[in-house]
């Protein structure tokens, strides 16, 4: 997967390195004139260190969603610290859970989402962070922090943030949709994708029935149960990460998306665009946390601390393509570039309709009952 904004960040190099061909020239002689465009990419904001550090046999055990990170930031932290990082994704907040809560297995830095981590700190598996030993946390912007899932801003460090929406091919929907239910439309069997994510398309299902989407209420769950039943002869698959691939290569019309990962495809498709549908979505933010039984605590905090480094928050940025709470690498990369993209910076009346999801308690079993027989039902 190559850098989101490459095309973009080389038009910055470009226009920089003009303005100092004339600077250093005067515009007159033949050396000043404009470089070259390389083929390859901008320099990155943040560099491998020339002398890596010894590696010190200390391990960090990160577990993070598929396609969330640049490889380079880990390389870059452990050529820093010595410190190795073992890494591996999932693709839900449920498979997530389902692993940590079983207890076999042992994370320093997990990545859950907004409801997720609310679950997580009742049922005590995160542990409060110690800022001390965090200080790049001053990066993140305080308006992403004390949110309703982590309101003492204790076990959480906003990482990413997006919303849901509907990715779509302007080459076979000629209109822009303004509506969830064009994914009702007998136009589009068999050329749409959902998410194999239970919450998510549940959410997306109730809101079309004009329900809350974070709703308990039984009645409201068969509603949004029939719907997706009903939905299903035109559903091509459930997927997740391997949406962004399917669209790319134009094998659907239609797929319910995050945000971040519409930006990615349509920095590779120009045939592709994202909206936010009229009645609403959901407004996700995925933190950083600690759970409560991870080996290596400081090895964590190090490696958080990173991640909110100004220049490696800049980086990761650009190759992850969500939007990013860190104000002082949204400064390096300038808030208008940051600004201008419409798909991680959308218009306030959008997100007055995008609601966050909130941790639904015991009733979570109804969501994970229903979402198993709408998968099963054939
Ligand atoms: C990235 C997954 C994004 C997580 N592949 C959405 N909460």
């Amino acid at each position: 997967m190559k850098k989101v904004f490459r095309k973009k960040s080389l038009l910055a190099l470009l226009i920089l390195a003009a303005l100092l061909a004339l600077l250093a020239g005067g515009g007159g002689r033949e050396e000043a004139a404009v470089p070259q465009a390389e083929e390859e990419e901008a320099a990155p904001w943040a560099v491998m260190p020339e002398n890596p550090a010894p590696m010190t046999g200390e391990t960090i055990s990160v577990y993070n969603w598929g396609d969330y990170i640049d490889s380079d930031v880990i390389d870059i932290f452990e050529a820093e610290t010595g410190i190795r990082v073992i890494y591996e994704t999932f693709e839900t907040n449920e498979d997530m859970y389902a692993k940590i809560a079983l207890g076999g297995s042992s994370y320093d830095v997990i990545v859950p989402s907004d409801y997720m981590v609310e679950r997580m700190i009742q049922e005590k598996l995160l542990q409060p962070i110690n800022w001390n030993n965090v200080p790049n946390v001053k990066n993140i912007d305080p308006r992403f922090t004390h949110e309703s899932y982590d309101p003492d801003f204790a076990y959480a460090v906003p990482y990413t943030w997006g919303t849901m929406g509907i990715l779509y091919n302007t080459q076979t929907v000629l209109e822009r949709p303004t509506s969830w239910d064009i994914l009702l439309d007998e136009e589009y069997r068999m050329d749409m994708f959902m998410l194999n994510s239970p919450r998510d398309t549940l959410a997306i299902a109730l809101v079309m029935c004009g329900h809350d989407l974070n709703s308990v209420d039984p009645a409201d769950l068969a509603d949004a149960k029939a719907l997706l039943i009903e939905q299903k002869p035109l559903v091509l698959a459930y997927v997740v990460d391997e949406v962004k691939d399917k669209m790319i290569a134009g094998e659907a019309s239609l797929a319910l998306v995050w945000s971040g990962d519409a930006t990615y495809c349509m920095s590779e498709s120009d045939e592709l665009d994202y909206v936010v549908p009229e009645e609403g979505s959901n407004i996700f933010y995925d933190a950083l946390c600690i759970p409560a039984n991870a080996r290596n605590v400081s090895g964590a905090e190090k490696f958080i601390d990173f991640l909110c480094r100004a220049d490696i928050a800049a980086m990761n940025y650009e190759y992850v393509g969500y939007a990013i709470p860190n104000q002082a690498a949204i400064e390096l990369m300038g808030e208008q570039a940051y600004n201008a993209s419409p798909v991680n910076n959308p218009p306030q009346e959008t997100l007055d309709k995008c609601q966050v999801f909130k941790y639904l308690g015991d009733e979570t079993r109804l969501y994970d009952t229903i979402w198993t027989e709408i998968i099963s039902e054939f």
